[in-house]
This record gives structure tokens, C-alpha cells and sequence, in this order.
């Protein structure tokens, strides 16, 4: 017998064994129905941590499982290699952002060999590798030829003192992570994806995305933010205050003026750009600034109109800074202020009178004008029209202003809100309205936008918060954009794609070193004219948007995507993690988009079905320091004191014998020091516990709570079925028959009722739900039976045969190294390629049936009656069992209710 179970040697044979025969290259076969199984690719930060373990483990499984069911799988690795941490890295440790890069690609490669992961390597990808960002770049020159990349100035975080952009996360509470200095915001030419003309398209098809979690459908649905709502305009007052040019002679108030910003509604949807900069490029102050242009959701509230407010780089508030310090000043400081929505809600509502005034455009009435940090640029037209009667923060806003409010909506007809406390936010009934009175939402909605539209003072409007997709990036560790620009400074596609990007450089952590590299910068066009090269690089989403696609075609390198890509999109199933619920997965299916249109792929969307996995959660341990920063623990650093349940109470450190606090369950992460090692695991128990534990320990979706005895669980269990397999092995004399062609005991058919049943819901279980940590339990029972069973004679043995195998293929995929050593000993060929059970479903009729009777809803007697019987049999048999006559005793039975699927009668007495 093998009676040693010694993963460490088994383990490395049997990857030996995989890798020697590419036991998990693909091919592609239209004869078979195709799966292909994807994993967020990781970021090459140096070693695996325990959430990259879990992801790659459940996705292994359904992949290896898959395998099982006959069909032709595909599973994919590589690496997401372009970003930051690798110029950090190459600050702090004085190496090539590329050198550090492959070395930790080298590094968590072999790692990951060590978890047995079903990966076909020859597919495998680097996005920093030339052979695939120059296709990005080819995409992006024809994306520019079709008018879906364009450029137009935004805003960046601008350090002062070392003169260089910064990422957001190199911005800290406002200042520049190495210089300490104020960041500023500069407006600085940049790179778009119009994804918003797929706006409608992103949003509408979430509906058809059956197979996603409904958070993360919710998630993107409210990110694209689709409002229906109208466009108003409100002439001003006083135009003159404005100083524009092409305005004189004009009547004040006239109320059929252009708009203020000068957009079609049409425009303002393909590029919404912040207001000032639309305004600046359609030339506003020279053009008649006639009236400010609001957008609405509630025009039903439009009676309750009471001032407007504009952002604080509206061109009306910029044009009155000119000669305003005051105002100046106050734009300086909301520039300062972060523009987080969420933030918007909470911060205080502050503002700015201006000296302009507006015409309400229903009743004349003249309305002050205020700029205001909670009113987003970017949003809409940059100005609203303000309800403080129905909108909390025009209610805050008006309070704090001393400003009018009316209120104009109630619950019924005629009655007038409270608004003495907050607004009544609420949809109801329009009051005061004029001729627009005692309308519901729908019926206002129309009316007035009937009204304005034929007024030519607004109209019918659809918005989205999502924006155009800036791809630039002021960074050097990236794709290089791939155009460059003439003397004109006209950008042109070019001429030289793919445009490496230089590996040879020393990173001084202010610049980008691209920009200094005098033989980057120039390139001559065909026609000889020398032209500058972009020094951006895109936004390494850029890349993580199409890695699926061409995991289908690696080496073709005469075209991005090929025939295989039809074959294998589109992805089966994906599996990683919520925080990429809206920017990967929202990019990524525009990018799918994309390809379509331009031929490349033939379905619509590029991930059927999506598993967010939880968090790997840990316990801390610390140590609070007067002045100083707390002091973690590791696991490993202290003792810890349980109860007799097992419940921590208490821990002490290990150095010094003191007291330590147990603090939360936390997400493993460095700075908490709670972390487990995935590698260390693995050399103690192998690959095979770890997997198993992951998987046990919770369903995929949930939080794993990491618990040390559950890893030694997992261990002790594989151990057990080792032996139970191997002793089998070693007993059984000859070929064991088929128990189904045998007549069974009645235990042996019980047993064989359990060994179906668990196929049943363990294929359920993985399949459907992907909750294998039930599955697993589920086979855990199935071992102890298969522990306990009887192998006197040969239909016993042939049960117990049956109920082995299957065990250990219902384990195989998530234990796949003892699975296939444990299948080898029990004589058959590798189990990775083997035929998942089928359930025998003769074997799950029961020919008996055990009842529970309860008398008043008290356990009484246990009956064993055989299978079928009418509900009129069953209940006679329960009124005449001895247990139950005497607890009825002499008490007139009222009602006895039979519940077939749950095998219980419950007799009502009294
Ligand atoms: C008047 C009004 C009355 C509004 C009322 C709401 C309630 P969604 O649904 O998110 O599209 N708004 C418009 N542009 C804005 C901007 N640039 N910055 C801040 N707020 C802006 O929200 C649309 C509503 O948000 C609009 O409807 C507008 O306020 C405000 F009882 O107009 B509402």
C-alpha cells in the first residue's frame, strides 16, 4: 500500500507529469462544445498572497470540473505587468521598472506551477511585452481614424515643486507625496475613448447579463447614471454683466436666446466635456451669452425655482472672476476641494453671489445667481436651478443664504408640504404652479417640457454620468501612446507602430524619463517631416481590456485577433474581485464593444458569467503605543488563549510574555501584519490542503475567515481518504462488479442511496451554485459512511468500490494531485481527463421510508414504512405505534397532518 501520503515529492511529480505532456494546452475543436475559464490576471507585485490563491483556486476547479463534464476547456494565465508600483520600485531599489517586472513574473510563475493550476502556459501574456501592447497601439491608431479617440485638455494633479504630474494615488490629503507641496489642478491636453456613445448600449445590455451578481450589475447601471430630465434655459436679466462681445443691442430678457454654453444637446452627449471647456472651444464669450442653461430631473418643480447656481468654473462665474477677487478667490479654493460626489452631499454648501441675474422662463420672475462648490463642472450644463423647497442641498444652500424657498409639490393636491425642517424631496402633486397645478410627476413633466420646447426655452434631455474614458497617463512604465505631432502641433498616428518603449532608462522619481530621451521624442514620417512624439503612456486599463480576447491567439503576430477568438469568446466564466466591479469590467466590455465593430469578435458582450469572490479575512493582533502608531502582531508572534469552544479570549506576545489585544477580523494586508503565506502553507501540507481549505472554508462570494485548525482539517482529511483508497486498494481481490447489476442488502442499497445522492448534489453543488465548500461537506459524509460500510461480501465490496471512486472524482478537481495518485492506485488513467459520475437515479429510490411522528409538535417515534405508501396508510400506521398511543392517551385527536417531502406526520391532540 501507499501508505505514506507525502504531498511534497507527489505533488512535484505529478506538475512534472502535467507539464512533460501539456496535459493543459488547448485546442481549438469545433467538433466539441468549448469552455473557457478566466481569472482576473494578477499585477506581478513579487509573491502570491492568499486572495490570488483563492481566486485561482475556485477558478481552477470549475475549469478542472468542466474538464470533467467532456468539454473542451480553455484556462489562461498572464500578467498584468504595466503600473506604477514598478517605477517605485525601481526609486527604492534602483532597478529597470522591466528587470523587476520579469523577475517577479518569474517569481509567482513558478508559484503558481506549485498550486497545480490547470493553466495553459503556452498562452500565457505580459501586457508590457511588445508582442502585445503594439496591437493596443494598432487598435487605438484605427479608433482615432473612426473618431473614438480623440484629444481635449483635462485636468490633472499638478505638483509645483517637482514640476510633474502626479497619479491619485501619489496625492496625499492634497499634497504631493514627495515634495509635501499643495497639489494644484492643471488643465493639460489628454487622450479620450468616447465610450459614452456606447452609453446606452453598456447600460441596456446589463439586462441580458443574467449570469453577473446583481450587485455589480446595480454598480455599473448606476455608474453609466442614465437620467431622463430636461434642458431649461433662463434668460438673463442682465446681460451686460457678462462681458461679451455680439450682445449689444439685444432686448433685455429677450427669452428665444441661444444657450449659454453654446452646445446642441447632441454634441453635449458625444463629448461631455466640462462645461468651460465646450464653452471655450465654441468661442462663448464672443458669442451672445444670452441665457444659462440648467438641467433638470424634476421639471415639475420648476414653479419652485427660487435662484440658480453654476459651478465654479462655469464661464459666467470665470468671466465675472476677471475683475472680482473675492470671487476669484473662491473659485481658487473650490478648485482646491475635491468634486467626489459623494463628498458633494456631505461638505458644507457654500457659494458665491454673482452680479449677473436670470428671468424665470415661465413667470418672469428675475432670480438671483450664485456659484457653488456642491454644483459639479462636469455634470449636466455645470448649472441647476435650484428648488430649496424640494432638494436638500438647495434647502441647506437656502438656509445658510438667507434665500427664498416655495414650495410647489405636495403628497395631495393643494396641500402644501413642511418644509420647515428639510425639503420634501419626494414626488407628489404640483402646487402654485399656474395652469400647471394639481398634476402628478408624469403628466408635469410633459406639460412643461411641452411647454418650454415650443417656447424654445428647453428641451427633452437624456444624461449620463459616465464620461469619456481619459486614457493618458503621465507615467513612464507603460504603453507608449502611439502618435505623434507635427509642427502644428496636429496629432497624427504614428508612423513607426508598434512604438516600443525604451527599457534602458534611470527613473529620478520626478519626471518621466521619456521625456528626455531625445531619441525617443523625434520621429521621422515617411514623407521625411520629423515629427514629436507623445510621451504619455495609456492607463494600464488600457491593456487589462482585451487580455481575455487574446489569450485566444498569443502568437499571432500578423493580427490582434484571429478566427480562435471567435471560438473561444465568449469567456465562460470569470472569477475575481468586486473591487473591479465597475472601471475593469465597465472598460472591458466597451473595449468588447469595440472589437466587434471593428470586426475583430462576433458576440456582444465578453463575460457570460461572473463570480466576485470574497475577502480573505484574518485576525489581528496589536499593541496601541502612547504617540506612536499602533504595533501589529504576526499570528506567528503570539500565543493565543481559547476557551473550551475554541474561541479566542486572550493572546500574549511570545517575546515578552505580555498581553497583546485581539483586534477584528480583518482583510489580510501587510500594514495589519495579519497575513497568511501562501507558501509557507504549502510546504508544510502541500498544495492540495490549501486548495481544499480554501475551498471548505467558504462559498466563493463570502468572506473567508482563515483559521490555522481548519488548514489542519483540510490536511488530516486528505490523509484519511489516502488511507481509506489504499487499504481498499490493497483488500480488493480481482475486478469488482457493477453494484447496480447486483442484488443488495438493504444497508448496501442505503449506502448506494448515499453514494448517488452525493453525486447528485455535489454536481449541483459545483455546476449551478459553485458552492463547493457544501459540496465538500457533502463527500465528507459520504467518506464516513464509506468509512463505516460492511466489505463482508461482494456486493458489499462492489458498494463500497463505487462509493470510493466516486469520492475521489467528486474531490479531483479541487484536490487534484492526490486525485490523481489515489485514481492511478485504484487503477485507471489520469482523473483530470476522466468522465464525472452520473447519478444512477434507480439507485435513489428508496423502498422505505422513515417517518417522524410528533404528537402536538413534539418528536414521539421514528417509523420505517415502506416507500409509497397513501397518506391515509401512513397516518393508521402512526396512530397505532405504542410511543404514540401512549403520549395520545386518552385525548381526542383533532387533525393529523401527513408532510410527505419531509417525512413527517404530526398529530394535533387536546
Ligand atoms: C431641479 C431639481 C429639483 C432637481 C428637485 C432635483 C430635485 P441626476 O438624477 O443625478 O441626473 N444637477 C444637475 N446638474 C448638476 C450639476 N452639474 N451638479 C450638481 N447637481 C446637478 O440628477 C439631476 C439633478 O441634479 C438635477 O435635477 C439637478 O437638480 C441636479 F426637487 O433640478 B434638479
Amino acid at each position: 500500500m501507499q501508505e505514506h501520503y507525502a504531498p511534497e515529492t507527489l505533488e512535484r511529480e505529478i506538475q512534472a507529469h502535467w507539464k512533460e505532456h501539456g496535459t493543459f494546452t488547448a485546442k481549438e475543436d469545433p467538433t466539441r462544445v468549448k469552455f473557457y475559464c478566466l481569472s482576473m490576471f494578477p499585477y506581478p507585485s513579487g509573491r502570491l498572497h492568499m486572495g490570488h490563491v483563492r481566486n485561482y483556486t475556485i477558478a481552477d476547479v470549475i475549469a478542472r470540473h468542466q474538464r470533467m463534464l467532456g468539454k473542451n476547456v480553455m484556462q489562461p494565465m498572464g500578467w498584468d505587468a504595466f503600473g506604477l508600483p514598478a517605477e517605485n520600485a525601481a526609486i527604492d531599489h534602483n532597478v529597470a521598472p522591466a528587470d523587476w517586472t520579469h523577475e517577479n513574473i518569474a517569481y509567482m510563475r513558478a508559484q503558481l506551477e506549485r498550486l497545480g493550476f490547470a493553466y495553459d502556459w503556452s498562452r500565457e501574456l505580459a501586457t508590457c511585452d511588445p508582442d502585445y501592447y503594439r496591437w493596443e497601439q494598432w487598435f487605438f491608431t484605427r479608433l482615432m481614424e473612426r473618431g473614438l479617440a480623440y484629444r481635449r485638455m483635462a485636468e490633472v494633479n499638478w505638483d509645483p515643486v517637482d514640476q510633474t504630474v502626479l497619479a491619485n494615488e501619489q496625492v496625499i490629503d492634497g499634497c504631493g507625496w514627495r515634495s509635501g507641496a499643495r497639489v494644484e489642478r492643471r488643465q493639460i491636453p489628454q487622450w479620450f475613448l468616447r465610450i459614452t456613445d456606447y452609453a446606452d448600449e453598456l447600460l441596456d445590455a446589463i439586462d441580458g447579463l443574467e449570469a453577473w451578481p446583481e450587485a455589480v450589475r446595480s454598480m455599473q447601471r448606476h455608474w453609466i447614471g442614465r437620467s431622463e430630465g430636461l434642458a431649461v434655459r433662463f434668460p438673463l436679466a442682465r446681460p451686460g454683466q457678462v462681458e461679451c462681445a455680439g450682445n449689444e443691442g439685444q432686448d433685455e430678457g429677450q427669452k428665444d436666446a441661444t444657450t449659454v454654453c453654446g452646445d446642441t444637446p447632441d454634441a453635449a452627449q458625444r463629448d461631455p466635456a466640462q462645461p468651460s471647456e465646450r464653452a471655450a472651444s465654441a468661442g462663448l464669450m464672443d458669442a451672445a451669452a444670452e441665457s444659462i442653461e440648467v438641467f433638470t430631473t424634476r421639471p415639475d418643480t420648476l414653479f419652485g425655482v427660487t435662484y440658480l447656481a453654476v459651478a465654479a468654473e462655469h464661464p459666467l462665474a470665470l468671466a465675472e472672476a476677471a475683475d472680482n477677487p473675492a470671487l476669484e478667490a473662491f473659485i481658487a479654493e473650490c478648485r482646491q476641494t475635491s468634486t467626489q460626489e459623494a463628498e458633494l452631499e456631505t461638505m458644507e454648501k457654500r457659494g458665491h453671489r454673482l452680479a449677473v441675474t436670470v428671468r424665470h422662463p415661465l413667470t418672469d420672475a428675475v432670480l438671483p445667481v450664485f456659484a457653488a462648490n456642491f454644483v459639479l463642472a462636469g455634470y449636466g450644463t455645470g448649472a441647476v436651478m435650484s428648488v430649496p423647497a424640494h432638494d436638500q442641498r438647495d434647502w441647506e444652500f437656502a438656509r445658510a443664504y438667507g434665500l427664498p424657498m416655495r414650495a410647489v409639490i405636495g403628497a395631495q393636491a393643494e396641500e402644501a408640504p413642511d418644509i420647515s425642517e428639510q425639503a420634501f424631496t419626494e414626488r407628489g402633486i404640483t402646487l402654485d404652479s399656474g395652469p400647471f397645478s394639481g398634476l402628478d410627476f408624469d403628466a408635469a413633466f410633459d406639460a412643461l417640457a411641452g411647454r418650454l420646447e415650443a417656447a424654445g426655452l428647453g428641451e427633452r434631455r437624456r444624461q449620463y454620468r459616465l464620461r469619456d474614458w481619459g486614457v493618458s497617463r503621465q507615467r513612464y512604465w507603460g504603453c507608449p501612446i502611439p502618435v505623434a505631432y507635427d509642427a502644428n502641433g496636429e496629432a497624427l498616428p504614428a508612423p513607426d507602430v508598434p512604438v516600443r518603449l525604451p527599457t534602458d532608462v534611470t527613473l529620478n522619481g520626478i519626471s518621466n524619463p521619456l521625456k528626455s530621451d531625445a531619441k525617443f521624442a523625434r520621429v521621422t514620417a515617411a514623407d521625411g517631416t520629423v515629427l514629436t512624439r507623445e510621451t504619455d503612456t495609456f492607463d494600464t486599463f488600457m491593456e487589462s481590456s482585451w487580455y481575455y480576447a487574446r489569450y485566444c491567439c498569443p502568437d499571432n503576430d500578423a493580427a490582434m485577433l484571429d478566427e480562435r477568438a471567435r471560438y473561444w469568446l465568449p469567456v465562460d466564466v470569470y472569477v475575481g474581485g468586486i473591487e473591479h466591479a465597475v472601471l475593469h469590467l465597465l472598460y472591458s466590455r466597451f473595449f468588447h464593444k469595440l472589437l466587434r465593430d471593428a470586426g475583430l469578435v462576433d458576440c456582444d458582450e465578453p463575460y457570460r458569467r461572473l463570480l466576485t469572490q470574497g475577502m480573505v479575512c484574518a485576525e489581528t493582533f496589536y499593541r496601541e503605543r502612547p504617540g506612536a502608531r499602533r504595533e501589529y502582531f504576526a499570528p506567528d508572534e503570539v500565543v493565543v488563549e481559547t476557551d473550551d469552544k475554541g474561541r479566542i479570549v486572550g493572546a500574549h506576545a511570545h517575546r515578552d510574555g505580555e498581553p497583546v489585544t485581539v483586534g477584528p477580523v480583518e482583510k489580510m494586508s501587510k500594514s495589519k501584519r495579519n497575513g497568511v503565506d501562501p507558501e509557507g502553507l504549502i510546504a508544510r501540507y502541500g498544495a492540495d490542503t490549501v486548495r481544499l481549505y480554501t475551498m471548505f472554508a467558504a462559498p466563493p462570494e463570502q468572506t473567508l475567515e482563515w483559521s490555522a485548525s481548519g488548514v489542519e482539517g483540510a490536511f488530516r482529511f486528505i490523509k484519511r481518504l489516502w488511507r481509506l483508497v489504499f487499504e481498499h486498494v490493497d483488500a480488493a481481490s480481482g475486478a469488482c462488479p457493477d453494484p447496480a447489476s447486483l442484488e443488495l442488502d438493504r444497508d448496501s442499497q442505503a449506502l448506494r442511496r448515499t453514494v448517488h445522492r452525493t453525486i447528485e448534489k455535489v454536481s449541483d453543488d459545483y455546476a449551478r451554485r459553485y458552492h463547493f465548500n457544501t459540496a465538500i461537506a457533502a463527500v465528507m459524509e459520504l467518506v464516513n459512511a464509506l468509512s463505516r460500510a460492511p466489505r463482508e461480501t461482494v456486493a458489499q465490496r462492489a458498494v463500497l468500490h463505487e462509493g470510493i471512486e466516486t469520492a475521489v472524482l467528486l474531490l479531483a478537481p479541487i484536490i487534484p494531485h492526490a486525485g490523481e495518485a489515489m485514481w492511478a492506485g485504484l487503477g485507471h488513467g489520469p482523473v483530470c481527463d476522466a468522465d464525472w459520475p452520473k447519478t444512477d437515479r434507480s439507485a435513489l429510490v428508496a423502498d422505505e421510508t422513515l417517518w417522524v411522528v410528533q404528537v402536538n409538535g413534539k418528536k414521539r417515534a421514528e417509523l420505517t414504512l415502506t416507500a409509497g405508501l397513501a397518506a391515509t396508510e401512513v397516518e393508521a400506521a402512526a396512530l397505532t405505534e405504542p410511543n404514540v398511543v401512549r403520549n395520545v392517551g386518552d385525548q381526542t385527536v383533532r387533525k393529523v397532518v401527513v408532510v410527505e417531502k419531509r417525512a413527517l406526520i404530526n398529530i394535533v391532540v387536546g
